[in-house]
């Protein structure tokens, strides 16, 4: 196919192979200039693969008027304007269901490696530590009372899970699901209720600092906080303060606000584990979610519906 498709980022080989096959592309981050390399191809730009945290704003779609598709590369595709992409007749596709398990997966680990310290843990063995004496004594995970907010296709993976961990799962969304859990229209007495509170909502403006310092008092000194959503759902520098005080138990992040960079005293606390974005960072997932972005591409130009259209 002669269409001009323009990647934003590096993306798995799976993906740069079957999109090199099929389309004209153009490595963005391969570029020494890129603002330079934009400014070259803009008028010839077919279609755009793109990372979830990539910004694709109003200025770079309206800077390429041959630009009929945007296919995102993750679920969450808070990163793109949706309101231009709409108003500029721009189809946005993402990446839902493939990474469910995957993403879900990561949000119990966190929680494990939360309660039983389990990095600390592999520290402590590693440095020969245990010669000194055993590892303090932890906190049990199996039983305990899980909050997830965002009871959406991840939330619902997350809350099967927890039933196998003997967990008593609770909810927060703004409509009611059909499922069996207990839901809460209001946050805080959700926070109030649980010993863990799961974050796995979209990001953007709707969600911005849901999590801030009310739902941190609910929750409450022996509580817990994981996020797997976004880093702009938390109000990241109070939970710091939160952490720092002692005023939640412990926190399991794979999301901050200013990606890549973690704040230093995120880094410095001994009540919190860190992971760098990876909630669905296996070489299976990332490739299922690399195929449905060239599908959705693919059956644009071919003329096919959409798999998985949000624009
Ligand atoms: P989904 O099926 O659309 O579920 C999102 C859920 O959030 C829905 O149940 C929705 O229910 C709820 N929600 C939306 N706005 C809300 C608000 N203001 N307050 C409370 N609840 C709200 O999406 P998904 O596929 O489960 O993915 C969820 C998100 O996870 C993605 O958008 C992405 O940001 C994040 N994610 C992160 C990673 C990672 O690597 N860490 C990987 C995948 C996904 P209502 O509409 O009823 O409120
Ligand atoms: C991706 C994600 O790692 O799907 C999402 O929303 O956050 C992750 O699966 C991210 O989008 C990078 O492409």
């Amino acid at each position: 196919m002669d269409k001009n498709l323009l990647i934003m980022s590096q993306m798995p080989k799976h993906f740069i192979d079957l999109a090199d096959r099929h389309f004209n592309t153009h490595k963005l981050w391969m570029k020494d200039d890129e603002d330079k390399f934009i400014d070259k191809i803009k008028s010839n730009v077919d279609a755009i693969a793109v990372m979830g945290g990539y910004k694709i704003t109003p200025e770079l779609m309206k800077n390429m008027p041959n630009l009929k598709i945007i296919a995102c590369y993750g679920v969450g595709y808070d990163a793109i304007d949706i309101n231009c992409a709409k108003s500029l007749g721009i189809k946005v596709t993402n990446t839902p269901e493939v990474l469910n398990d995957e993403v879900a997966d990561t949000a119990i680990a966190l929680m494990l490696c939360v309660y039983k310290k389990l990095v600390t843990a592999d520290n402590f063995a590693r440095t020969n530590s245990w010669i000194h004496g055993d590892f303090p004594l932890t906190k049990k995970f199996t039983g305990t009372k899980l909050g997830v907010v965002g009871m959406g296709r991840i939330g619902k993976a997350i809350a099967e899970r927890a039933e196998a961990f003997k967990c008593q799962v609770y909810y927060h969304s703004r409509n009611q699901k059909d499922v069996k859990y207990v839901y809460y229209n209001n946050l805080i007495d959700l926070a109030k209720e649980v010993d863990t509170l799961c974050i796995i909502t979209p990001g953007g403006k709707e969600t911005e600092k849901l999590i801030n310092n009310e739902v941190l008092d609910a929750l409450g000194k022996e509580g817990v906080l994981i996020n797997v959503a976004r880093g702009s759902v938390i109000d990241q520098e109070t939970l710091i303060y939160y952490l720092e005080n002692k005023l939640i138990l412990a926190a399991g992040l794979d999301v901050y606000t200013n990606e890549p960079n973690i704040p230093k005293k995120l880094m410095s606390l001994d009540n919190t584990v860190l992971l760098p974005h990876i909630a669905s960072g296996t070489v299976e997932t990332r490739n299922a979610m690399g195929q449905l972005v060239f599908d959705n591409i693919k059956n644009y130009f071919e003329e096919k519906p959409l798999i998985s259209a949000v624009a």
